[in-house]
C-alpha cells in the first residue's frame, strides 16, 4: 500500500515523508481546523515545498524570501488537493484531509519525525537538500500505512542564529515569538520604534530571514523547481502593489503599506 501512495506522491515536484498520527496528536495546535482531522486518523503524509531561488534574485529584496514568492498557502494547497484527489480515487474507503500552515498539526516537528530533516536551533525544519527554505504541508489520513516515525534530531547548535537575532528571540531555550521581528512585522497597530529601526536597517517590510541567512545548512542548497514560485517571484514590493496572491494578503493591505512606508522613509529614526 505504501508503494502505491509513494507512486502517486512522486508524480509531483515535492519531497515527502510519513509518520504515525499518534506520534503528533498530543501536540495539536488549537485552531478552527482541528475539527477537520478525520476520526480514526492513522497516518500523516508530510510534504515539503522548497522555495529558494538563485542568490542573485535576492539582490533587490524588500520582503523576506518566503513572501517574495506567490502565496505558498495557495501553491501548496493546490498540490495537496491534486494528491488527495488521486489518493481518494485509489483508496475509496479512506479519508484524506490536507493542511498547509493554517493547520492544527505542528508542522516543523511533524516534518522532523517524518524523516524530512533536523530541527534547527531557530525552531525551523532544516532539510538536507533545501536547508530551511521549505514550506511544509501535510495530509492526515485514516489509511494505515504501518509507518514507523523517526525521532527528532536537533542541529549541531552552532549558535549562529542565536547570535544573529537582533532582538534575542532565540536566546532562551524556548523561542520567544512575541519579540520575534517576523512576528512584530506582521502585527496590526503601531510598531515600536526599535522595531521600525530594525526593519529599516534590514530593508525588510515583511517577515524576517536573519536566523535562516546565517545558518550554515542554508549555504549552497538546492534551488526550487516549483514553477509557480519561479514564475511568480517578485523581489521588490511597491507601496501601490497588488497584494492579492501574496503571502502578506491575509493581513490586509494596511499592514504591508505601513511597513513599506517605514522602510522607505529616508529620515533617521
Ligand atoms: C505561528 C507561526 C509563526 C509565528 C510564531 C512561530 C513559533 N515558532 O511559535 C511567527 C509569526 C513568529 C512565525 C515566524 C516564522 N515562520 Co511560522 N509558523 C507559525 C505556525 C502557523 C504555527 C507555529 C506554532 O504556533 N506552533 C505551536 C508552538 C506552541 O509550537 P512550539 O513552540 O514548537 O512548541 C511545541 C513543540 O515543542 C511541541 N513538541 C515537543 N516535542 C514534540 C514532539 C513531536 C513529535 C511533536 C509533533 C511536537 C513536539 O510541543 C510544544 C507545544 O505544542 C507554523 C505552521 C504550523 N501549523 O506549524 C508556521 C511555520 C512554522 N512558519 C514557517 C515560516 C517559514 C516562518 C518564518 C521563516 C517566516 C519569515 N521568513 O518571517 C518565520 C521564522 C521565525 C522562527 N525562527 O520561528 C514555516 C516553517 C518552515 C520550516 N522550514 O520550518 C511553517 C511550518 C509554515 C509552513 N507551513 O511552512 N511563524
Amino acid at each position: 500500500m505504501r508503494k502505491e501512495v509513494e507512486k502517486i506522491l512522486s508524480q509531483y515536484t515535492c519531497d515527502f515523508g510519513f509518520c504515525e498520527y499518534e506520534k503528533v496528536s498530543d501536540y495539536l495546535i488549537k485552531c478552527a481546523n482541528i475539527r477537520k482531522i478525520p476520526e480514526n486518523a492513522k497516518t500523516v503524509i508530510t510534504v515539503i515545498f522548497p522555495y529558494c531561488l538563485e542568490e542573485n534574485k535576492y539582490e533587490n529584496l524588500n520582503v523576506s524570501r518566503y513572501a517574495a514568492v506567490p502565496d505558498y498557502h495557495t501553491v501548496a494547497n493546490a498540490y495537496l488537493e491534486k494528491i488527495v484527489l488521486k489518493l481518494s480515487e485509489k483508496f475509496e474507503n479512506e479519508k484524506f484531509v490536507f493542511f498547509a500552515d493554517n493547520s492544527p498539526i505542528n508542522e516543523v516537528f511533524t516534518a522532523c519525525v517524518s524523516g524530512l530533516g533536523k530541527l534547527g536551533r531557530n525552531g525551523l525544519l532544516i532539510n538536507e537538500k533545501y536547508g530551511s527554505w521549505v514550506f511544509i504541508g501535510e495530509i492526515v489520513t485514516t489509511l494505515d500505512l504501518n509507518v514507523k516515525s523517526g525521532e527528532i534530531v536537533r542541529c549541531e547548535n552552532c549558535n549562529k542564529c542565536v547570535e544573529a537575532c537582533p532582538v534575542n528571540a532565540l536566546s532562551k531555550e524556548n523561542f520567544d515569538k512575541d519579540i520575534c521581528l517576523s512576528h512584530v512585522s506582521q502585527k496590526k497597530g503601531d510598531i515600536p520604534e526599535e522595531y521600525q529601526q530594525l526593519m529599516k536597517k534590514y530593508g525588510c517590510a515583511w517577515g524576517c530571514d536573519i536566523c535562516q541567512k546565517v545558518c550554515p545548512h542554508n549555504k549552497n542548497v538546492m534551488k526550487t523547481s516549483i514553477e509557480e514560485f519561479i514564475q511568480g517571484f517578485q523581489s521588490h514590493i511597491e507601496e501601490d502593489c497588488e497584494i492579492e496572491g501574496r503571502a502578506f494578503a491575509w493581513r490586509g493591505e494596511k499592514v504591508i503599506k505601513r511597513n513599506l512606508k517605514i522602510i522607505n522613509d529616508k529620515t533617521e529614526l
